[in-house]
């Protein structure tokens, strides 16, 4: 009986713990267990591409020492999986140094497909421009290399300083590409705007127009679509819950939802992804989830379930320990 228990022991030790694996091309191999989905890591500000049945999820890296409470955040990172349990860690993709015109942190990003390139919508402080700015890198591959697509930011603090004075309103990309090929990016942190791109993805096509009816936006809007509705989810308040917006039209107007999602435990943040995967939607965040360190500047990335209404309202989030996948 005593034998049978230490190897239940043994055996529940070895589930507890997330395994490593490193490969040849620098692929690190690794299982999870639930939420936080990365422990060996902080991750956070998740966005997700899903492409060819792979769900490959982007991050920014929480490095903030323990008892500090600033955004240390010096590059972005790529893992990918088939099924939510097995994932692969990729080398480091891109990091602030790959765009000459940008300094300090590397913040919250998203990366979407057009004709078999990927490209990388990412912010971060200006050089020469005061305040934070938006910039693109492109890869042939979802995993990189990256590289800046332009030489320059998409989007400076100077363009939308009639709409908002603070010089960190311009953060937090989002892209959609609509149903006839319009891609059109949002952003933003107190002011939510949005501009259409041309189709090389890597210039704007008219002008940046600000998003209205959007009561408490903060930041971190995510554009899904769902059965002929447009969904922009975003963070209010602080600390923050995620809240959402319809629209029939992608350009407006929005009409407001309600919260979809409570304040993430230690988190001041919480930053959504929305998507679906193999017949399944999923609502990706971070939590200060890691013991013991975990907070607002070390977060971590999870996933849970997401539930429409027959109405294509959506039912509020269940952050769970268990997470998806098992
Ligand atoms: O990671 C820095 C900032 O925290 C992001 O830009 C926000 O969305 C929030 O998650």
């Amino acid at each position: 009986m005593k034998q049978l228990s230490i190897i239940f022991s043994f055996l529940f030790i070895l589930t507890a713990i997330t395994v490593h694996a490193e490969q040849a091309n620098g692929d690190t191999t690794f299982t999870s267990n639930g939420n936080p989905v990365i422990t060996h890591k902080y991750t956070a500000d998740p966005a997700v591409l899903v492409y060819k049945d792979k769900f490959y999820l982007y991050t920014g890296h929480d490095e903030c020492p323990p008892r500090e409470n600033r955004y240390v955040m010096k590059e972005w990172l790529v893992f990918s999986t088939e099924d939510l349990v097995h994932w692969t860690e990729h080398p480091i993709p891109l990091n602030t140094s790959a765009f000459t015109w940008a300094k300090g942190d590397a913040w919250a990003s998203q990366v979407i497909e057009r004709n078999g390139k990927f490209y990388w919508y990412v912010a971060a402080e200006h050089k020469d421009i005061h305040g934070k700015s938006i910039g693109v890198a492109v890869s042939d591959s979802p995993t990189g290399p990256f590289k800046d697509a332009r030489g320059s930011a998409l989007i400076t603090n100077n363009m939308t300083t009639q709409f908002t004075k603070i010089s960190w309103d311009d953060i937090d990309p989002t892209v959609i590409i609509d149903d006839k090929g319009q891609a059109y990016l949002f952003w933003g942190n107190t002011q939510c705007y949005y501009v259409k791109l041309k189709e090389n993805m890597i210039e704007t096509d008219g002008p940046i127009i600000p998003v209205t009816n959007l009561p408490h936006f903060t930041e971190a809007p995510w554009i899904h679509k769902y059965k002929g509705w447009y969904y922009l989810s975003y963070a209010v308040g602080f600390p923050e819950k995620i809240a959402y917006s319809m629209s029939r039209n992608i350009a407006g107007p929005w009409e407001y939802k309600g919260i979809l999602n409570e304040i993430a435990g230690n988190s001041n943040t919480n930053h959504q992804a929305i998507v679906q995967f193999k017949n399944n939607w999923y609502f990706v965040y971070h939590n200060g989830g890691i013991n013991t360190e975990g907070g607002s500047y070390r977060r971590s990335v999870c996933i849970d379930k997401l539930f429409y209404n027959k109405d294509g309202t959506i039912k509020r989030i269940q952050m769970t320990s268990e997470g998806v996948g098992r």
